[in-house]
């Protein structure tokens, strides 16, 4: 699915700003709300969480449906098609047109949408939207459907507790470590196009030599035919070629590349119709125990993220998108893992333009049960993960900026090795069909028995998440390297590239300790340092994501002060004293070549 854009061919207006809106019922909405205008509607900012807009519990620890509604005009369009486009809707949307039902959407981070030729008035239009911010074991991110809380015992066997569980309000239990954000989080737009038109785009790049090559195809609605230029940085013409498929060459390339992101444009031209494409010419390849990228070993030196801010929650932000690029640039990194869900595309545009790698992780968080049960039989998510996989293949497929696939973050492939190896291999072989660029795919690991875990080392990369000196092993790094290097000492012998995803500390801003204790800004820095140095003398050690990029949102609980505080930054983006160690750490690893 293209994103919308602007240009002679096509209009885009945006429907965000203020909506009305109300909470509605647990288990549904009330329908009449779809075709009659809201009695005493809240105004809601949108795009935006809606949790953290009001001063109100009510909306903070909200369950089930809410219900939007906006009244718009729509463009001019005579002659043209109209498409309404919702970028995300968090988890789950209904959408009616003055009282007419469009359709549903199950999933809130991809984008969907749908036709409105013939369908809009000349005077206003009230376009409903019921969501439902529910997890459970149906859905991506995984809820809980008992009342087991996610950080903390609920002391099983315990009568009182028993009962005050069976009666206990309805309620989100995330089976995930970040708040349940949710609503209308993404822009909405409204996008006209000509009768016959452009429906989508795909790109390959490739190298050889200095000469860059780029497989196209291109899909029509309607009849016409098709021609593509490839322009330069000054737009002038590198390359063109007719019809709606084929492979062009462009002499002497600029090749795309973190400190090099050079971006041409492909620009398709169908009858009237007209969309640019900004692309990158890059090739990404594992071999043995590297990782490629324009044939160089590249080393990820980054982190693990949150789409997440004060007031806007989950809400597309651009000004904090630029902001956290720029720290990325300040702390000297050269990537970030979309934990634990796509991002907003509008990010992804902006690391193509930066030279910023992405690791893109669909939803797929929480599919595990403590090893109680076993996830892959009691959770009904196989056909909606495929779902999502293609969906977020088919949305960024075209990003320099994306150089790998993640399946999903810890799920259970410890209790239940071959029931993962089952689950997950068959969703591996999906991501590299679905990808015309055939980049690598892995999925990212828990701290788990690895001698037990058989899926994880059949990915293209070993992508681990590992908490020694933090969850286990507290507080002692002479220990935590011990264990770290026992593991790593295995990890050898798979003969795959590997890294690390995750580690970390959990740091309250502003607690110092000369002995460097757990929660202090001296442990974090020390947490790391001591395990970087064990990185350092591995040579199929490819990468280093930290956990986390900044503090977030999480639900409460006794293992959270105020969210989570792994952050080398704060959640509002100051650094913590590990920050300042990063940035020199980093500065002196280069992109490529640090392993040979
Ligand atoms: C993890 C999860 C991440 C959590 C993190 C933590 O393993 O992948 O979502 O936030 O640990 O801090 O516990």
């Amino acid at each position: 699915m293209l994103t919308p854009k602007m240009n002679e061919a096509r209009c885009v207006t945006e429907l965000n700003g203020i909506w009305d809106f109300a909470l509605s019922g647990p288990e549904r909405f009330e329908e009449k709300w779809m075709r009659e205008k809201l009695e005493d509607p809240m105004p809601i900012a949108v795009p935006a969480s809606y949790n953290d807009q009001k001063d109100d519990i009510n909306l903070r620890s909200h369950y089930g449906w809410v219900i939007y509604q906006k009244t718009f005009f729509a463009p001019p369009c005579a002659g043209r098609r109209l498409f309404l486009r919702f970028a995300a809707v968090t988890h789950a949307a209904v959408v009616y047109l003055n009282g007419e039902l469009l359709g549903s959407h199950k999933g809130g981070f991809l984008p969907f949408e749908f036709e409105l030729t013939g369908k809009v008035r000349s005077g206003g239009n009230l376009l409903c939207v019921a969501v439902d911010n529910r997890v459970d074991f149906s859905t991506l991110p995984v809820g809980n459907e008992n009342s087991i809380a996610f950080f903390g015992s609920d002391n099983p066997g315990v009568p009182s507790v028993e009962l005050a569980k069976k009666r206990c309000r309805p309620q989100n239990r995330p089976n995930f470590d970040f708040f349940n954000y949710c609503g209308i989080t993404r822009p909405v737009k409204l996008y006209t196009t000509p009768e016959n038109y452009i429906a989508d785009l795909t790109l390959v790049p490739g190298l050889d030599g200095e000469t860059g090559t780029v497989t196209f195809a291109v899909e029509t609605v309607g009849t016409g035919t098709v021609s593509l230029q490839i322009l330069d940085r000054t737009g002038a013409i590198a390359a063109e070629a007719e019809g709606p498929s084929g492979c062009i060459s462009v002499p002497h390339a600029q090749v795309w590349e973190p400190g090099h992101p050079y971006l041409y444009r492909a620009r398709v031209c169908y009858g009237e119709d007209v969309y640019e494409q900004p692309f990158g010419i890059r090739t990404v390849e594992v071999r043995g125990t590297q990782f490629l990228l324009n044939g160089k070993p590249l080393y990820f030196k980054g982190f693990g993220k949150h789409e997440d801010s004060y007031f806007r929650g989950r809400g597309m932000d651009e000004c904090l998108n630029v902001k956290d690029v720029s720290l990325i640039h300040w702390l000297n990194a050269n990537s970030f893992r979309t934990s634990h869900y796509p991002y907003a595309e509008e990010m992804y545009d902006l690391c193509d333009r930066e030279g910023i790698l992405i690791i893109d992780e669909v939803p797929a968080v929480g599919i595990n049960c403590g090893g109680v049960q076993n996830p892959y039989e009691v959770m009904s998510i196989r056909a909606h993960h495929r779902e999502v996989i293609r969906d977020m293949i088919a949305r960024d497929k075209n990003h320099p900026s994306v150089v790998m696939w993640s399946l999903a973050n810890e799920p259970d492939t410890e209790h239940f090795p071959q029931a993962a190896y089952d689950y997950f291999y068959p969703l591996y072989e999906l991501a590299h069909a679905c990808d015309p660029q055939d980049r690598p795919v892995t999925l990212v690991c828990c701290q788990n028995n690895y001698l037990r875990d058989i899926i994880t080392r059949a990915m293209d990369v070993c992508c681990l998440n590992r908490y020694y000196g933090w969850y286990n092993l507290s507080g002692d790094l002479d220990a935590a390297c011990d264990a770290l290097n026992t593991e790593l000492d295995f990890w050898e012998t798979v003969g795959k590239p590997v890294m690390f995803t995750e580690y970390g500390a959990d740091t309250y801003p502003g607690i110092h300790n000369i002995n460097g204790e757990m929660f202090s800004e001296e442990y974090q820095t020390e947490f790391f340092r001591r395990t970087n140095d064990e990185f350092d003398k591995r040579s199929f050690f490819i990468g280093e994501q930290i956990w986390n990029f900044a503090d977030f949102s999480t639900v409460q609980g006794p293992m959270r002060v105020d969210g989570n505080r792994k952050g080398i930054l704060t959640r509002d983006r100051r650094p913590k004293l590990a920050a300042h160690y990063f940035r020199q750490r980093w500065g002196n690893i280069p992109d490529f070549f640090y392993k040979q």
